[in-house]
């Protein structure tokens, strides 16, 4: 009788573990579950424009989803720069490197974004975009021109 009541509390707390590990992982299953179910949908979502000023306040630059279309989860697309110094000046020549990530989920872009054309009048194409799944990112503009180096971060919500 008594080894049976060992055995039961033993086993008890075995189930309790399991289900405490359960309910601890399940949260982290599901998520992850969703990243990977939307990462496949490619479908079309939010359309993104906003404008900040660099951290050094030498220039101001406004970042939109290229064309005004929808950021897509899950399929490649573009953006669009545009640069004007402090005194609303088109910044005609700029070197522009986009970095970037998910800040809480510690990881970096999943691909490479490129400044590949310079459109005019402080206009700049951005190609290769890439987000894999729902939540914040943030994009890092990184600018060189006109001699002086700045950058500026934009953080916003990805969702389907
Ligand atoms: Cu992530």
């Amino acid at each position: 009788m008594r080894i049976m009541t060992g055995v039961s509390k033993q086993h008890s707390k075995t189930k309790l573990f399991v289900q405490i590990a359960w309910w601890v992982t399940l949260p982290i299953l599901v998520s992850c579950e969703s990243h990977a179910h939307k990462s496949h949908e490619g479908e079309l979502h939010q359309v993104y424009e906003f404008t900040e000023q660099t951290e050094s306040g030498s220039f101001n630059v406004q970042l939109s989803t290229a064309d005004k279309s929808p950021a897509p989860i899950g399929d490649y697309h573009d953006w669009s720069i545009t640069l004007t110094d402090r005194d609303s000046v088109p910044v005609q020549t700029a070197s522009i490197a986009v970095t970037g990530g998910m800040p809480a989920h510690g990881h970096g872009l999943p691909t490479k974004p490129e400044v590949s054309q310079n459109l005019g009048n402080g206009h700049y194409l951005v190609e290769g975009v890439l987000f894999t799944m729902s939540g914040e990112w943030l994009l890092r503009i990184n600018i060189v021109a006109e001699g002086k180096s700045d950058v500026v971060d934009f953080t916003f919500s990805v969702s389907s």
